[in-house]
């Protein structure tokens, strides 16, 4: 179904495109562009009545988050064969900026994930950290983690392998990346975010426009389209620019 979206010759979906765009129309082009589609679940009951408000994932979420849940964020992330870019290191709430670190993340396969296409990798412990200012370098394809924390540290990392159906579930402040996928078996996965009422008034900047009612009083939120959470008009602020990187960081060690 996400494959059927993108292969369309206009695609009518909020997307990012990718940097490495191999540019052209055909429908293989556009298959390699495209890395993410924000706000997928409002097109499509399947994903919304089995993913991001369906029963399984809802219920750990419930574990951590209690029986009132708003979804603040929902993606597909594509990683076409060959083409697809890195995502650079980040904490999700270090892209937020708004001071949540209670979030409940989750990211499941539709495809194997495997090091060979680019799987996640996860710094393990770097959830009992601060939020790091995230910044911009002339490269980034989104703002990331200042690189001169986070070079050299593959030795460190968790890769991810998953199987189709797999869930990996994080704390927001995790540093996480994905590389480059050189292979010939592209990846996509479908992600999601889940906040609650509580900790949305406790952290008074929304930056998010999207929130979706997903369970209220323990009660899964079934209807589709789903209910939005409701937010006043002067309520979303913008965050503002990103910060430039010094420059200093994008110059290679002195030897
Ligand atoms: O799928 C990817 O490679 C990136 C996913 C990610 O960074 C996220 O879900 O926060």
């Amino acid at each position: 179904m996400i494959k059927d979206t993108i292969l369309k010759p206009e695609p009518d979906v909020q997307a990012d495109a990718d940097p490495m765009d191999p540019m052209g129309d055909s429908a293989r082009a556009r298959e390699a562009r495209f890395r993410k589609l924000s706000n997928y679940c409002y097109r499509s009951p399947l994903i919304w009545l089995t993913v991001h408000g369906g029963p399984e994932i809802t219920r750990i979420a419930r574990y951590f988050l209690g029986d009132d849940l708003v979804l603040k964020f929902n993606s597909c992330f594509l990683k076409p064969a060959r083409t697809g870019s890195a995502t650079p290191w980040h904490q999700d709430n270090g892209l937020w900026r708004d001071g949540d670190s209670e979030a409940f993340n989750f990211w499941m396969a539709l495809d194997p994930a495997t090091r060979a296409n680019g799987c996640l990798q996860m710094m393990p412990g770097s959830h009992k950290g601060e939020i790091i200012p995230h910044v911009l370098y002339p490269d980034s394809i989104h703002a990331e983690l200042p690189r001169r924390l986070t070079d050299g540290c593959e030795e460190r990392v968790h890769h991810i392998e998953l199987e189709p159906g797999d869930i990996i579930c994080w704390h927001s402040s995790m540093w996480h990346y994905s590389p480059p996928n050189p292979s010939d078996r592209g990846r996509i996965a479908i992600a999601g975010v889940y906040t609650t009422p509580r900790i949305l008034s406790a952290n008074r900047k929304i930056f998010f426009r999207n929130l979706l009612w997903v369970m209220k009083n323990g009660e899964l939120c079934s209807q589709f389209p789903p209910e939005p959470y409701p937010i006043g008009d002067g309520e979303v602020e913008h965050p503002g620019q990103w910060p430039r990187a010094e420059e200093r960081q994008t110059e290679p060690e002195a030897s």
